[in-house]
């Protein structure tokens, strides 16, 4: 589908959450980096399930355990498919991002990170991003080092080439940023990190829903995703690895599910991906994650993108014509998704967002769990206008009106 093509009302009939109002106006959702509407195959897919289907998965001798754990493995193999792994065990279930960082972090980090290796990481990193490094690294002995970046908010890739040496065992780095909206360059990151012999992680948490993935292209390590960042339900997030890295990790978590054998004396553990899915899962969110990826392959990468660039760069175009310098943007890279970041001068980000609501308009402040990027800019946060396939050129306007207003009070 091309943005020609793009049936937005009919895109926007599928999300029922949007056709409401707020403090008497129309809701104007635009705070879908922090989590994205659901459509209603998605809703319906979990209440179908609870309805109809409920039983644990892998477990039961019956035909609802049977059909549940159908279902479940049949979203594991749209997440291949979705990402183009090799093969869907390569596909974990997790809660989150961050869940995923930290999964890998304490099991390929604590079994492989020594005293005097490094962890690079990035400037823009939220928090899921750093915490997880900073915690292995304090109990392996290695350093954190970080790779900074420039005023427009691109990586400085010089200094990146300067930070990667033979001492790098793991590059991890945000492919999108949310707070900045940057595209980070990651084809080249991961080829330059793999001649040191580095392994890469992506957080792909704002990456998922804009962004064509090819992980076997990217030849990436770790890729990790949030569903409820991709239309899906919250509590749902993946952790690709490749095999030959999945299969030599010790487990994260000890329970059912993940052994092959117990006894009291020792325990031989499942193969990929159950050797990471300890204890029954979020069993019917996994389930409906599968709807929203139909929904995003329905619609394709290619005009999501072109629609949401579009939306991104009709606020933009907005903020310069209204030509006040007393409105902010911070990030200016090349290439970014649909993500803008700003602050109106004198005005508290926060008291910003209240006035936005107040108009029905659904907008991000404060830190975007990126505190050091904010120090970089000499800031405590900002506000975050977030843009998804759903968003029409009309409520771009509204929220130009309402910065506008402002401005010139
Ligand atoms: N960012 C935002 O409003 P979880 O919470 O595990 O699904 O995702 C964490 C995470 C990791 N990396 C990036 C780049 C992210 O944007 C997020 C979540 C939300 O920006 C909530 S802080």
């Amino acid at each position: 589908m091309s943005v020609t093509t793009l049936d937005i009302n009919f895109i926007r009939s599928q999300f029922p959450i949007l056709h409401q109002e707020v403090n008497g106006h129309p809701l104007v959702y635009f705070d879908n980096a922090a989590t994205t509407q659901k459509p209603i195959k998605v809703i319906e897919a979990l209440g179908d399930y609870y309805k109809l289907h409920n039983a644990n998965i892998h477990r039961g001798a019956h035909a609802l355990a049977d059909r549940s754990t159908g279902f479940f493995e049949d979203t594991r193999k749209s997440v291949q498919q979705f990402i183009n792994a090799k093969e869907a065990a390569e596909c974990i279930f997790t809660k989150g991002v961050t869940e995923s960082i930290n999964l890998v972090a304490q099991t390929y980090g604590k079994a492989f990170l020594k005293p005097g290796d490094e962890v690079l990481i990035s400037y823009m990193e939220h928090h899921s991003n750093i915490v997880p490094w900073q915690m292995i690294c304090e109990e392996t002995g290695a350093h954190l080092k970080v790779i900074p970046i420039h005023e427009n908010g691109e990586l400085d890739l010089e200094a990146f080439y300067k930070l990667l040496s033979v001492q790098t065992k793991i590059v991890a780095c945000v492919w999108a940023s949310n707070a900045l909206g940057t595209i980070n360059p990651v084809k080249e990151i991961i080829d330059s990190a793999h001649k040191v012999g580095a392994i890469v992680l992506l957080d792909g948490a704002q990456a998922g829903s804009h962004l064509p993935i090819n992980v076997q292209q990217l030849d990436v390590d770790f890729l990790t995703l949030s569903g409820h960042k991709l239309y899906g339900p919250t509590g749902v997030g993946v952790l690709y690895g490749k095999r030959e890295l999945l299969d030599k990790m010790p487990p994260y978590q000890g329970g059912g599910e993940m052994i092959k054998e117990v006894s009291f004396e020792s325990t031989t553990y499942n193969e990929i991906p159950f050797k990471f899915e300890a204890g029954t899962p979020n069993i019917g969110d996994v389930i409906a994650f599968k709807y929203a990826l139909e929904f995003v392959n329905g619609i394709g990468k290619d005009a999501i993108i072109q629609w949401e660039s579009k939306l991104l760069n009709h606020f933009n175009a907005g903020i310069r014509e209204f030509g006040s310098n007393r409105i902010k943007l911070f990030g200016a890279a090349k290439e970014k998704v649909a993500v803008q970041s700003f602050l109106l001068e004198g005005k508290h980000p926060f008291d910003t967002g209240l006035l936005l609501d107040a108009r029905g308009i659904a907008v991000r402040t404060g830190h975007h769990c990126t505190q050091p990027l904010m120090k970089f800019f000499g800031i405590e946060g900002t506000v975050r206008a977030s843009f998804a396939v759903y968003n029409t050129m009309e409520e771009v306007d509204v929220l130009l009106d309402s910065l506008k207003k402002m401005v010139n009070r």
